[in-house]
């Protein structure tokens, strides 16, 4: 029987077969969850659906998250398939395009500040907010997505990373909240991959390999290992943790100089 056996846990931002999110839902039903899924709009649709068939689940709904009324619908309409939920993954974040390339300086908008705070760290507690009452009492755990551009500066990511900060601010403060009433809250902070998210950044490739060559593992990680970390941090065997970033990048954020074999040639 797999870890998650019994339990029910929504999966949002699947875009892909590539999306972090579907590498987590693979691992989770490989462990024996229940998985309801959301697409966050029609071009999307017919594809998660299709992905959510694959992992045997016909629970599909919408939502983008910058709509109030399709958070709430979208529990008013789980509830009437589940009478509990165990978990609440958030996969999804946004910044429009013309931020994430240049100086961080020069390019930030506030419209584009507040859209990737918006998308990428407010919906998460939103979510926390309407889906608490059916995750009430039952030991379930939230978890989102970061990135080391949380907590370092680097090149293109801009405000991402402020949005990245506050989501990982947003995981404490929800942590504290939501643990009297028995819920986890956590985010895993992955090392770069390539997903459609990441298809559009400038010089992506070139960052992959860098990053690969500096990371005490010497390679990126892949959606599989974040997905099986991501199914243990919403299982029972983590019902310690809480309000924790859990780094899933090969050691990459733990090193002042990953390596010095390029200039050393080695
Ligand atoms: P992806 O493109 O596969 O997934 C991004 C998802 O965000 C898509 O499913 C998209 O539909 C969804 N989304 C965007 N705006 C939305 C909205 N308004 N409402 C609802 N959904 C919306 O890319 P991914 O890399 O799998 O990204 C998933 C998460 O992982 C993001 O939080 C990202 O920041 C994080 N992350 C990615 C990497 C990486 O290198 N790919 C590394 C660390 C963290
Ligand atoms: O969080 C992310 C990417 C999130 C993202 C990606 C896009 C591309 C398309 C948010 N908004 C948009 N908007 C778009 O229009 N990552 C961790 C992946 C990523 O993105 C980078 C990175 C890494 C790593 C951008 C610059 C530098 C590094």
């Amino acid at each position: 029987m797999g870890f998650l056996a019994g339990k029910r846990i929504l999966v949002l931002g699947v875009a892909s077969k590539l999306s972090i999110a579907s590498g987590i839902a693979a691992a989770m039903h490989r462990e024996g969850a229940e998985l309801a899924f959301t697409f966050q709009n029609e071009k999307l649709k017919g594809r998660v659906i299709g992905f959510a068939e694959g992992w045997d689940s016909e629970l599909v709904y919408p939502c983008d998250v910058t709509d109030d009324n399709q958070i709430s619908d979208l529990f008013s309409e789980l509830g009437k398939s589940w009478d509990g939920l165990d978990g609440i993954v958030h996969c999804l974040a946004y910044a429009p395009n013309t931020e994430l390339g240049g100086n961080y300086v020069d390019v930030t908008t506030r419209e584009g500040f507040l859209t990737a705070h918006e998308i990428s760290s407010y919906s998460f507690v939103a979510l926390a907010q309407q889906g608490r009452k059916l995750m009430q009492g039952r030991n379930g755990s939230l978890l989102t997505l970061s990135y080391l551009g949380a907590m370092r500066s680097l090149p293109h990511y801009n405000v991402m990373g402020l949005a990245k900060a506050s989501l990982e601010a947003n995981v404490r403060y929800m942590a504290a909240d939501l643990g009297p009433e028995g819920t986890r809250v956590n985010a895993i902070s992955a090392g770069p991959i390539r997903t459609l998210a990441a298809s559009g950044i400038k010089s992506f490739r070139k960052m992959l390999e860098h990053n690969a060559k500096q990371t005490p593992l010497r390679r990126n990680v892949t959606i599989d290992e974040v997905g099986n970390s991501a199914a243990f941090l919403c299982s029972d065997l983590a019902s310690g943790i809480s309000g924790e970033i859990l780094y899933v990048d090969g050691g990459f954020n733990t090193t002042a100089m990953g390596s010095l074999n390029d200039l050393e040639n080695e």
